[in-house]
Order: C-alpha cells, then sequence, then structure tokens
C-alpha cells in the first residue's frame, strides 16, 4: 500500500496553550510527513511489506531488524495515533467505562499517570512513554526512538512522543512538564477506549 499522511483531526490551534499550532504545523507537516515519505520507500507499493497492515509490517520488520522500517512505519504508526490520543479539552479523571475499571486494577488513575509521567523522564533520549495491554492487562512502558509495544509484544492502546521535537518549541527542556501537559489537558480517553475495545 502508499501509506498517505492523515489530516490533523483539529485545527492547528486547537491544543492551545498545552500544545502550539508552530509545533502541530512543525511536527504533523515536516516530520510525520518526513516518516511517510521514508516509509512508502522502504515498506510501500511494490516493496515485501506490499498488501500487510500496518501492524503486521511493525512486528515483522522488527522481528527482522529490519531498521529503516522499524524507525519509519513505526513512527507512521505511533503519529498516526498520536494525533487521535490528544483533543482540545482532553485529559481529566473521568475515564470511559472499560479503561476505568482496567486503571482501577492497576492501582488507580494517578498510579497510572505517576508511571506514565516517570516512563517518559525515564526515556534516555527519542522515544515514547505507553500505556499498553500485555497479557490482558494494563502496563506502562516506554520504547526508544520509532518503536512501539506491538514490536515487543503488546498492543498500545495510549502513546506519548518524547522526541524533543514535540515539545522543544513549547516547554524547552522541560520534558516533565510537557508530560503532565500531556496527561492532564490533552489525552482524548475516548480514543484510548476505542483501542482499548479492539484489543481485548
Ligand atoms: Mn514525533
Amino acid at each position: 500500500m502508499t501509506f498517505k499522511l492523515p489530516e490533523l483531526p483539529y485545527a492547528y490551534d486547537a491544543l492551545g496553550p498545552y500544545m502550539s499550532a508552530e509545533t502541530l504545523e512543525f511536527h504533523h507537516d515536516k516530520h510525520h510527513q518526513a516518516y511517510v515519505t521514508k516509509g512508502n520507500e522502504f515498506a510501500g507499493a511494490g516493496t515485501k511489506y506490499d498488501g500487510k497492515s500496518i501492524e503486521d509490517i511493525c512486528k515483522e520488520a522488527f522481528a527482522a531488524k529490519d531498521a529503516p522500517v522499524i524507525n519509519n512505519i513505526g513512527q507512521h504508526y505511533n503519529h498516526m495515533h498520536f494525533w487521535n490520543w490528544m483533543k482540545k479539552d482532553g485529559g481529566g479523571t473521568k475515564l470511559p467505562g472499560k479503561l476505568d475499571a482496567l486503571v482501577a486494577n492497576y492501582g488507580g488513575l494517578a498510579k497510572v499517570r505517576e508511571d506514565f509521567i516517570a516512563a517518559g523522564m525515564g526515556q534516555f533520549g527519542s522515544g515514547w512513554a505507553w500505556l499498553a495491554i500485555d497479557g490482558g492487562k494494563l502496563a506502562v512502558q516506554k520504547t526508544p526512538n520509532g518503536e512501539n509495544p506491538l514490536m515487543h509484544g503488546s498492543t498500545p492502546i495510549l502513546g506519548c512522543d518524547v522526541w524533543e521535537h514535540s515539545y522543544y518549541i513549547d516547554y524547552r527542556n522541560a520534558r516533565p512538564k510537557y508530560l503532565e501537559a500531556f496527561f492532564d489537558n490533552l489525552v482524548n480517553w475516548e480514543h484510548v477506549e476505542e483501542l482499548l475495545e479492539a484489543a481485548v
């Protein structure tokens, strides 16, 4: 298949003051576009990955240590969801039902928040912090560069991009403040619930 850059599901200025239009313009139009362009080169139409789902491509590329595909298709998958993992007036503490039960089982939303932010802080250099479903339970994970939980045997339901390009314009080097703002004010818990429904 030929991969395409999806449109943002909101206006560039919709996520202010937590994520600026300038950040979204660079991050979506330049960075994500570059992963799509490179992804098509290495895993698009006419390659051995043609016809496979993006989830399967992530898993197969990781198993085969196919770095250009891990990086570019991994990042395409991660960013496709990242835009939908955020919304205007997101965050908050009211979770949809299935997710609420899973979070309670983990130890509550405050514990999830603490561990998710710690995962994002603990990821040295570029990467992602995740909530994933692993063996039917909620797990907090982190991965380097373009990797994601699919490549490590679990199913992502929420991810936060901790590459500097995602926060440097708005937060400079203050990654913790960005992670807190993401969790408290941006997360689209309805999209997390949709992925959870599909995962279990
Ligand atoms: Mn990014």
